[in-house]
């Protein structure tokens, strides 16, 4: 056990030892086990995307053993994805990668301005399939955000009690955000806390822009000169807004871009503090081959930052 990852578990102090032993599978897994930093491949696109947008780029994606064997040979810490995808793959793989079961999911073929993903699957199937964790997407800023809140406080409750820790994908969404403020920085502090107070182990939130999307929250912003020009600076701020760096804050990839877009935005986000990058599209949309040079590319990076 690293001394690194001793301290990161040492921030979990209170949780039982079943949560503390799958965080520590996951940090201690594939090419950055015991650094601190973390890469993971999230492939619930298919569902939240549809199928053709998601794997057409790349048709050996829909296969689902395609994703595994990615996060397999390319060393990430796990591999998250909604319950048909695990289920296709869960007893071939076991044991060679820490799965992350996405509890709810969204698609497009209704487009609600105020998202409410569905539960699709349960802790009982996350335990049968061996994983390490739950994962759970909430829409702060959507109208129906509470039913999102309180179905969450449920699930990370039945999750704790049977070891299992909870990742937070929270995405701030709703008729009251305007589209630049989905991803404005004072909105992505607020939706990175709220993860944190909704007793989120692993936090997911997009890279935020300089944008400031509340009125109360701009002076606040510029009466302390809270920095936020860089992106660097926006990561920082979005780890301190994460019990001041205490909870385990990830970053998401985004739609697939150039390579060097990519990695310069990795950089950016691995010398602002990032505990890593969870990054779906910008890898299985790539031939395997490119995505594997990609994620070593990645994996590097927050190495290095790490070092
Ligand atoms: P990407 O790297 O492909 O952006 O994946 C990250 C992710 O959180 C996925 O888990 C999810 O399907 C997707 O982004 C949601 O994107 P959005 O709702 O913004 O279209």
């Amino acid at each position: 056990m690293s001394d690194r990852v001793r301290q990161i578990l040492s921030w979990y102090h209170g949780q039982s030892p079943g949560v503390l032993t799958n965080l520590a599978r996951m940090l201690n897994h594939g090419t950055l086990a015991g650094t601190g930093k973390m890469v993971i491949l999230p492939v619930d696109q298919g569902f939240e995307h549809g199928p053709a947008r998601s794997f057409a780029p790349n048709p050996a994606g829909y296969n689902p053993q395609y994703h595994v064997e990615l996060a397999v040979k390319s060393g990430c810490n796990a591999y998250a994805a909604p319950l048909g995808f695990l289920e296709a793959i869960a007893a071939d793989y076991a044991g060679q990668v820490p799965l992350i079961l996405k509890l709810n999911n969204n698609d497009s073929l209704f487009s609600d301005t105020e998202p409410c993903s569905a539960v699709t699957a349960s802790i009982d199937d996350a335990l049968r399939l061996g994983c390490a964790a739950i994962g759970f997407t909430i829409y702060p800023g959507s109208a129906h955000k509470n039913t999102i809140f309180q179905q969450i406080r449920e699930l990370s409750e039945e999750a704790r009690a049977v070891g299992l820790p909870t990742v937070i994908w929270s995405y701030a969404r709703g008729g009251g955000l305007s589209k630049a403020g989905e991803t404005a920085i004072d909105v992505i502090g607020y939706a990175a806390q709220i993860a944190c107070q909704l007793g989120a182990h692993i936090v997911k939130v997009k890279p935020p822009t300089d944008h400031i999307e509340q009125g109360a929250a701009q002076k606040v912003y510029e009466e302390q000169n809270i920095p936020i020009a860089t992106l660097a600076d926006r990561v920082r701020h979005v780890v301190q807004c994460a019990f001041d760096g205490r909870r385990i804050v990830i970053f998401s990839g985004g739609a697939a871009k150039g390579t060097e877009a990519i990695l310069e935005e990795i950089s950016e986000l691995a010398r602002g503090g990032a505990f890593g990058s969870i990054v779906g599209r910008n890898a299985f949309q790539r031939s395997q081959g490119d995505a594997l040079a990609l994620l070593s590319e990645i994996m590097n990076i927050y190495a290095n930052e790490a070092a």
